[in-house]
């Protein structure tokens, strides 16, 4: 039975009320706030509205007393049933936030410190026939932290190491601080009869075309959560079913022992593939625990059959990071999640699979839960499963020391583990564990720096508890004790996985143990062109900030304040040193001079740089295996380093990431006064046959053709298809007015362009757009007299997906988007087409469904040009 009804709260200053008072059955709680639960108390105010919305401006900031207060929850159910001879009943919270007490019937079950946790009570003999009331009550964090050791090396917040919650909610570098307090799980009461299973283990061991075998380990329980006796298991079975829609095999063993490790054979096997090596297939596996012919307990969950492990060494002895899916060696391309909202137990599982949608259809096969926010949901891996996305999970330690010197602190942690892993081992998604964040490599670095002078607190976590803890419960998975980590320094190029913050962050790499940490914030320091010097084997994050869209900062920014420069815009960019993001725009774009501007700049700055990182990386293939940007998505509506805003519309890098992620990669590379390369990535496990061919256009229209080539590209391969003299490519075009286009003649592959010079170096003629809009088919067309850098289309809602969209088009292209409005119909009326270097754009509507044929004046010298354009034009 779900406890999910008549939960409401009420705050009081800390020591206001009587905590067995408040507790107890009758105390008047009629005229308290109505709760959603699962929930949290911030989105429950808001919903009431107690609280303005914490996001827009800087409410965040007026809502600060919420985590002072001391929050009640209470509700109460009826229950009326008969408990039979080997029958109790089990309260269970799978999310309390996070110093909780709970209480039944005005008695005090327990109290709660982590958040990561479930927590369950017997309360068998506390459960009255009728009605029960049920009261949880949520201490301030303060309480519990004030009097605990603060001044060792904890970034964003100091008192955060000691709690065990989403670590992120203190503050980050994308995020205000928001913390969370509630119920954020559900409530069950729950019958048992008997015995029941602790978790089933499932994994398979031999995989060929005529059969899988996978190992069952199973453990019988008996009340109390004590290992069954043998008397207890005397006379039960286990069965095992595994379906695949058409096909049932079904086997009972008897249950011998308390633990057991049961074998079974899948013949003619399917297999899990990522969704861009083949099909995810998911069977249906259900195991029963029967007892003397009766069920008592039944645990079921799709079940993808595959191996995966990493290769951390080549043949030949070269040192490598590639994930093996299959016996296939895959390129990981993907991002790192962070917590989708600020608020996650509030969110709806529509927000989690609308995200994760774009995940795939952005081309990525893999996801990092990052350390700093929490171990998913359910229903996180539930998608990632059946959409064929691998999972980096990182355990919930990040950027800090953390004080594993104390008992109860580590007593916690183990619990924590313990539970994730044994819930999320069965995925077949789940491709690593991985120990933290950061936290060996900044250890280390910062030591070397004399910034810290403590001994590496935390390090028992991630080198001997957890270790200790997945050799009993899932030796499947590589254990990776940071990220990064391996080599000299952890963040070697060398050896394991990479952060690259060279380029945002301006670190000076490569760096070994011991030496000074240094940082360089210049053009050149900060550049994406470093990504060129980048040989890493697995690069787990990197990436550059981008402004969110125009509509997400209309509904967050009060208008008064929606300009570049703003205070209220900086607020939204929580990381340090802003000049950054300036450094790298002025190498690229220039410096942006209004919003408008800024919006572009950052946006094409971040997509283009994250272009070059990301092809040079997969033209690296096999030695580097895998790509990761810094950041998916994001909590709030920030300034950040994410592709997809919270609105959910993704960022001009997020439409870029679907062509540089594609699984057949055409590549240009070249650097200015050097040779033009054309390279062909074959992610597939097929060959790659097509025609190229390379040609160069003038922004005016004037093409010719520099090359054909028949290319078959072996499997899971990158190969130089050509290299050609700069100078020879040009031959009577100018390094300024025109653009590279390597294309498969057969449309086999998308196609891929490449300037010569950065962007603020280009030479561009004022562009007319022609867009002709087709309401009924969701459908607009755009066309334009010279090159169109950047065509960007805007509609005012959120979670609108176009086909694509931030793209160039070539003089005289014409191309058609298929626009969807993902959460609200289009917003057809608001649709805006501009280009970087656009002249105006005529818009045409064709009968739309309101009938009427539309024509739309030419729109001439727009109001939202920016002084970027006007400049342009005059230079020509
Ligand atoms: C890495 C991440 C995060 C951070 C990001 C951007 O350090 O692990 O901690 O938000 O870079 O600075």
């Amino acid at each position: 039975m779900k406890i999910d009804q008549n939960w409401r709260i009420r705050d009081f200053s800390v020591g206001e009320a009587r905590d067995l008072e408040v507790a107890l059955p009758d105390f008047p709680d009629t005229t308290w706030i109505r709760a959603k639960v699962p929930g949290d108390i911030h989105s429950i105010l808001k919903m009431n509205g107690v609280i303005e919305d914490p996001f827009y401006g800087h409410n965040d900031q007026k809502c600060r007393w919420i985590e002072e207060r001391v929050w009640w929850y209470r509700t109460s159910f009826q229950w009326e049933e008969e408990l039979s001879q080997g029958e109790w009943m089990e309260l269970l919270f799978t999310g309390l936030d996070l110093y909780a007490t709970i209480y039944l019937n005005g008695v005090e079950l327990g109290r709660t410190d982590n958040m990561f946790r479930s927590y369950s009570f017997e309360v068998t003999r506390e459960l009255r026939k009728g009605r029960n009331w049920l009261a949880v009550k949520f201490d301030p964090l303060s309480l519990h932290v004030k009097e605990k050791t603060k001044e060792y090396w904890s970034g964003f917040s100091k008192e955060r190491i000691w709690t065990r919650k989403t670590q992120s909610q203190f503050g980050w570098d994308w995020g205000p601080r928001l913390i969370n307090i509630g119920i954020i799980g559900e409530v069950h009461l729950k019958k048992r009869s008997y015995a029941y299973m602790d978790s089933p283990y499932v994994r398979t061991l031999s995989l060929t075309e005529e059969e899988a075998s996978l190992s069952i380990d199973l453990e019988v329980m008996g009340r109390g959560g004590r290992p069954a006796t043998e008397e207890e298991i005397n006379g039960m079975e286990w069965e095992v079913c595994l379906s695949d829609g058409e096909r049932l095999l079904s086997r009972r063993y008897p249950v011998v022992k308390g633990k057991s490790s049961l074998l079974f054979q899948v013949p003619h096997p399917k297999r899990w593939w990522t969704h861009d090596l083949g099909e995810p297939f998911l069977y249906q596996l259900a195991i029963s625990l029967y007892r003397q012919g009766e069920k008592i307990d039944r645990y079921e969950q799709p079940f993808g059959i595959r191996t995966l492990y990493v290769e951390e060494q080549s043949e030949g002895g070269e040192s490598r990071f590639t994930f093996v899916l299959n016996g296939v060696p895959l390129f990981a391309k993907g991002a790192n999640w962070v917590p989708i909202d600020s608020f996650p137990a509030s969110v709806p599982d529509t927000r989690y699979r609308a995200l994760l949608r774009l995940v795939k259809e952005g081309n990525m096969n893999m996801l990092r839960v990052w350390g700093g926010g929490m171990y998913e949901k359910d229903l996180f891996y539930e998608e990632c499963d059946r959409l064929g996305i691998l999972v980096w999970q990182d355990f919930m330690f990040a950027c800090a020391l953390y004080p594993d010197y104390n008992r109860e602190f580590m007593e916690t942690v183990k619990e924590e583990i313990r539970e994730n892993v044994k819930r999320l081992r069965n995925r077949a998604s789940l491709a690593l564990w991985c120990g933290n964040n950061e936290n060996d490599w900044l250890y280390e670095a910062l030591k070397s720096n004399g910034e810290i002078t403590t001994p590496f607190y935390g390090e028992k976590i991630y080198h001997e508890l957890i270790p200790a803890l997945l050799a009993e419960l899932d030796p499947s998975r590589l254990y990776w004790p940071s990220s990064p980590y391996g080599g000299n320094d952890h963040n070697s190029r060398e050896e394991g996985d990479t952060h690259n913050w060279q380029v945002w962050h301006g670190n000076v790499e490569p760096r070994r143990f011991g030496e000074l940490q240094r940082v360089n914030y210049s053009v050149e320091g900060v550049s994406f062109k470093n990504y060129a010097k980048d040989s890493s084997r697995f690069v787990s994050e990197f990436g550059m900030h981008a402004s969110a869209n125009r509509f997400t900062l209309k509904q967050y920014v009060p208008p008064s304040r929606l300009y570049w420069g703003s205070e209220e815009m900086a607020y939204r960019n929580k990381d340090l040193h802003h000049e950054k993001g300036i450094l790298l725009m002025e190498g690229y774009t220039g410096v942006p001079k209004d919003l408008e501007q800024y919006i572009r700049f950052s946006m094409l700055t971040q997509a283009e740089g994250l272009k070059y990182g990301v092809e040079h990386y997969r033209r690296n293939r096999p030695v580097t295996s895998g790509a990761l940007i810094w950041q998916l998505n994001d909590a709030w509506p920030g300034t950040s380093w994410s592709l997809i805003d919270y609105s959910f519309l993704p960022k001009a890098s997020y439409y870029y990431a679907r062509k540089f992620f594609a699984p057949v990669l055409l590549s240009i590379e070249h650097r200015p006064g050097q040779e033009v390369r054309l390279w062909v990535v074959n992610d597939r496990r097929e060959d790659y046959e097509d025609h190229l061919e390379f040609l160069l256009y003038d922004f005016h229209g004037r093409w010719e053709r520099r090359g054909e080539w028949d290319v078959t590209v072996p499997p899971l391969s990158a190969v130089r298809v050509a290299s050609l003299p700069e100078a020879e490519v040009l031959r009577g075009f100018s390094p300024d007015k025109s653009v590279m286009v390597l294309r498969s003649r057969e449309g086999r592959a998308g196609e891929n362009r490449g300037y010569f010079r950065d962007q603020k170096d280009l030479e561009l003629p004022p562009a007319h757009l022609e867009v002709v809009v087709d309401e009924r088919r969701n459908e607009i067309t755009i066309s334009t007299d010279f090159l169109a850098r950047m065509v960007m289309v805007e509609l005012d809602g959120p979670h609108i997906v176009m086909e694509d969209n931030f793209f160039d088009l070539l003089p005289g292209e014409v191309k058609k988007v298929k626009v969807e409005g993902r959460d609200c119909p289009i917003p057809w009326k608001t649709l805006s087409v501009t280009a970087m270097n656009g002249r105006g754009e005529r818009k045409m509507y064709q009968e739309g469904a309101t009938g009427e044929a539309r024509r739309e004046k030419e729109t001439g010298e727009k109001m939202r040009r920016s002084n970027e354009e006007k400049s342009l034009e005059r230079k020509q």
